[in-house]
């Protein structure tokens, strides 16, 4: 009897100690994020974003069995280090999926050994239309590209100020300005919209009173500018100096608070298409507006999109019941419909996602949401 009541408090004991075995299961999730270079401003935000979303997916204990673990690494805006990070990810951290990298430039790099290792990448913030999710089918992607964007915001804006002619700068030098400039160009002549004239800048130029005093020569009756945000800042407060009155469209790269930080007043009037909706009361909106704020931190687009990008991850391995590489993938086949802070959450079958975008203009000292 006593014997009896020995084994079975064992039997009680190891199976405990399965169980709490079970729920150690720690499925890794690498993200190579530029967290310093050109695109800091962006890694940033999310950074904050992915460790909050893993916290609380941990917290929530929707993935019975499955505890998330962030491995984050600087890809430093380049190409370079980004194919570096991935390659410690893959081989050496051995992660189960891989957000990033931030950049387009730097995807176009370093996706395609993701791909070749079969790990799954969720791009957070590229927004090139065409050269990412076409790499292969391990290569997925949450953020909104420039294509679904830019045209409702372009048609918007012109529904609102009535602009018939523009002048368009963009970066010569990365594959997302350059992208986004195609979408720019393209959707301006398809409104009516006249090209006056058209100028080029690089990454490491600060300033542009060249190419912002011909464009003006043309008066064009709204500047199209695609830019990383520190260049877009000089930009906005180079052509403000330059007497500019009118209004300024920037792509996603002009999607950062820093833009406003940076330039200051300059920046008013400042229009911007966006992929999060920040005063949507949707639930998994505020769910995740309250985790921010929990943190004394103030998110912008690429903080809500990094934080879906677990949430996706997350999904995945709650419907595929398993945290492997190609769990995951097989999760992704399968999700739709999630509720995120980007809204009603499903991807295409491009593996692009879909959901809705809004326009933005930078109005006393902030971005809010053109009705
Ligand atoms: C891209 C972008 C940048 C502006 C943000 C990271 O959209 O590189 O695709």
């Amino acid at each position: 009897m006593r014997l009896a009541g020995r084994i079975s408090l064992f039997a009680a004991a190891s199976l405990l100690l399965t169980v709490s075995a079970r729920a150690e299961t720690v499925v890794k999730i690498g993200a190579a994020l530029s967290l310093t270079g050109p695109a800091a401003a962006y890694g940033a935000q999310q950074k904050t974003g992915i460790l909050a979303a893993v916290e609380e997916v941990n917290k929530s204990g929707a993935l019975k069995g499955v505890k998330l673990e962030a491995v984050i690494e600087d890809d430093a805006s380049t190409k370079e280090q980004g194919i570096a990070v991935f390659q410690r990810f893959i081989n050496k951290d051995k992660v189960s999926a891989i957000i990033g990298p931030t950049l387009s430039n730097t995807a176009t790099a370093a996706d395609p050994l993701a791909q070749g290792a079969k790990v799954p990448v969720v791009a957070v913030s590229n927004t090139l239309p065409k050269g990412i999710t076409d790499i292969g089918d391990y290569i997925w992607r949450v953020s909104l590209t420039e294509a679904q964007v830019i045209p409702s915001a372009l048609k918007s804006a012109k529904a609102k100020l009535g602009f018939k002619s523009a002048g368009i700068l963009y970066g010569n030098d990365d594959a997302f300005t350059q992208g986004a400039y195609g979408v720019m160009k393209s959707t301006l002549d398809s409104l009516g919209t006249a090209t006056l004239a058209t100028q080029t800048f690089a990454k490491p130029d600060k300033d542009y009173t060249a190419q912002l005093t011909a464009l003006l020569a043309t008066k064009p009756e709204i500047l199209v500018v695609s830019a990383l945000v520190e260049n877009a800042s000089g930009i906005v407060a180079q052509a403000r100096q330059l007497g500019w009155q009118g209004p300024i469209f920037g792509g996603n790269g002009f999607n950062s608070p820093k833009l406003i930080a940076n330039a200051g007043p300059a920046s008013e009037g400042v229009y911007v298409g966006t992929a999060w909706n920040k005063p949507s009361t949707d639930a998994a909106n505020l769910a995740f507006q309250k985790a921010m704020a929990d943190r004394k931190h103030d998110p912008d687009q690429f903080c809500a999109q990094a934080y879906t990008g677990v949430l996706v991850i997350a999904e995945a391995i709650k419907l595929s019941g398993k945290g492997g590489r190609d769990d995951i993938k097989a999760g992704f086949l399968k999700l739709k419909d999630l509720s995120t802070p980007l809204g009603k959450f499903s991807f295409n079958t491009d593996r692009d996602g879909e959901h809705g975008a809004a326009l933005q203009v930078v109005k006393d000292g902030k971005f809010q949401i053109v009705p």
